[in-house]
């Protein structure tokens, strides 16, 4: 199969933004330089059993050493944006208490490096790796951390509000709460309901928070939040598959979605928790509700709903990814449409997009190594493809990223699953762009020349960032 392109070519607007993501846990290493605290992520890889190749993040991609090479590569693949997380541990290793300057001189110099090139800043703050010392305390199920969360914000607002495009409070509330503390197969792992609805609750309060008290400091970058999110579909029509998929919709979709854009948890889902609900004090829900400058979602498949007998992915006849993902296109579009019929939604970005696919690595006649990685493109293009028909249908879409720029430590994964576009050979390090990176940077290209042709004006538009790097060289 041919890699469909979309069809109409001034369907993406001038501004829209093209993008690949990363986070920093998953690739930066260098854990304890610096001065750099522990997370949560290298507590739990201790834990016999809680990784399946037994790895953690001491090096993953050794990305914190070969930052002006990886630099490079995002350039070269003339994206608009990089999107990447801060290490909270890193800049402030205790979560509270002191900052390590060599901590915030690397971001300065990834977000300076990033402009130089003429790449938008993206920043995360929260991609899941809490200091150590914070779930000593409590972790997020405890309120103060909340306000140390908030502190948080404020200093790397302080510190690189002026030159990042975006902020990102929290990467997908849902794994930490529900994977982290609930079923435990994620850190801090937790196994407690009451736990985790805590824990979802501190997690939108603390955006809340700190979106206030950036935009009180005058941040100007935009701010937002990244949920992961998929449409929940019943695996039969029964009923009672069809009310296990309405309680899965409020427990994924619903119960981020309504605090963030109507001010209250929905009341099926506070029903169904019971005494597992989260304490909410006076203020907290007005607080969640607080405007967002955009809406970042996370897709990667639908969810099948199932009462009784687990639902077999593959049993849909579709082809999954490496990690036993349907791959389901249409779900993103089904998606798009329903947040912005249901929710006063700020633009939306696919904020994560990609798949694990198994990769081999082959040389070239001239000796040259190369991916053919057909499956990961195809991946890449169909949701592309989704996106453009949620456009068509009036979905306001403000950009979309590619997860992972490169190949990185997934999770209680491990190593085993490659999400990147770009191959990582963990012993030597060494990067070999795959076939799906040159397919995305060739794709991005022929979009931007359509924005100039469509609209001479962005000649002048575009060197904007330029125009910041200049200023920070
Ligand atoms: O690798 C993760 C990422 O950290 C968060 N979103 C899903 C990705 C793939 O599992």
């Amino acid at each position: 199969m041919t890699a469909p392109l979309t069809a109409e070519p001034t369907l993406f607007p001038p501004d829209f933004v093209w993008g690949v993501a990363t986070a920093a846990f998953q690739i930066e290493g260098a854990a304890s330089e610096g001065g750099k605290g522990e997370s949560i992520w290298d507590e739990f890889c201790r834990r016999p059993g809680a990784i399946a190749d037994g790895s953690n993040g001491l090096v993953a991609c050794d990305h914190v050493h070969r930052l002006q090479g990886d630099l490079d590569l995002i350039q070269s693949l003339g994206v608009d944006a990089y999107r990447f997380s801060v290490s909270w541990p890193r800049v402030r290793p205790g979560g509270s208490g002191a900052w390590s300057e060599a901590g915030l001189d690397f971001y300065e110099r990834l977000v300076d490096g990033l402009l130089a090139r003429g790449v938008a800043p993206y920043l995360t703050l929260n991609h899941w790796d809490l200091p150590l010392e914070l779930q000593a305390s409590g972790g997020w199920a405890h309120r103060d951390t909340v306000h140390r969360f908030v502190e948080y914000a404020q200093g790397m607002a302080r510190r690189l509000g002026d030159r990042v495009r975006a902020i990102t409070t929290h990467n997908e509330p849902w794994v930490m709460a529900m994977l982290g503390h609930e079923t435990g197969i994620f850190a801090p792992g937790i196994k407690s309901r009451a736990v985790a609805s805590q824990v979802s609750h501190h997690l939108l309060l603390s955006h809340g928070l700190a979106l206030q008290a950036l935009r009180a400091g005058g941040c100007k970058a935009d701010l937002g939040i990244v949920l992961n999110l998929s449409p929940i579909h019943p695996a039969t029509n029964s009923a009672a598959d069809r009310a296990q998929a309405r309680l899965e919709d409020g427990r994924l979709i619903r119960w981020y979605m309504d605090p963030l854009f109507k001010g209250s948890y929905p009341d099926d889902v506070l029903a169904f928790l019971g005494a597992d609900a989260p304490r909410v004090e006076a203020g907290d829900m007005q607080t969640i509700h607080t405007s967002m400058d955009f809406l970042g979602l996370n897709y990667y498949s639908r969810t099948v709903a199932s009462a009784g007998t687990p639902w077999d992915v593959h049993s849909s006849g579709r082809a999954v990814t490496e990690m036993g993902w349907e791959v389901y296109p249409e779900g993103l579009t089904e998606l798009l449409l329903r947040l912005q019929r249901d929710y006063a939604v700020p633009p939306l970005f696919v904020t994560e997009n990609g798949g694990a696919f198994k990769d081999q690595i082959v040389h070239g006649a001239d000796g040259s190594p190369q991916v053919h990685d057909i499956d990961r493109r195809d991946y890449i293009a169909r949701h592309i493809d989704a996106v453009a028909d949620a456009m068509r249908q009036g979905v306001r879409m403000g950009g979309y990223m590619v997860w992972s720029l490169m190949d990185n430590f997934e999770w209680a994964s491990g190593y085993a699953k490659r999400f990147g576009i770009v191959h990582v050979d963990y012993a030597s390090q060494t990067r070999t762009v795959k076939d799906s990176a040159h397919w995305y940077r060739d794709f991005v290209a022929r979009q931007k020349a359509v924005r100039v042709a469509h609209n001479p004006q962005q000649q002048a538009m575009a060197p904007d960032w330029a125009k910041q790097a200049e200023v920070t060289r």
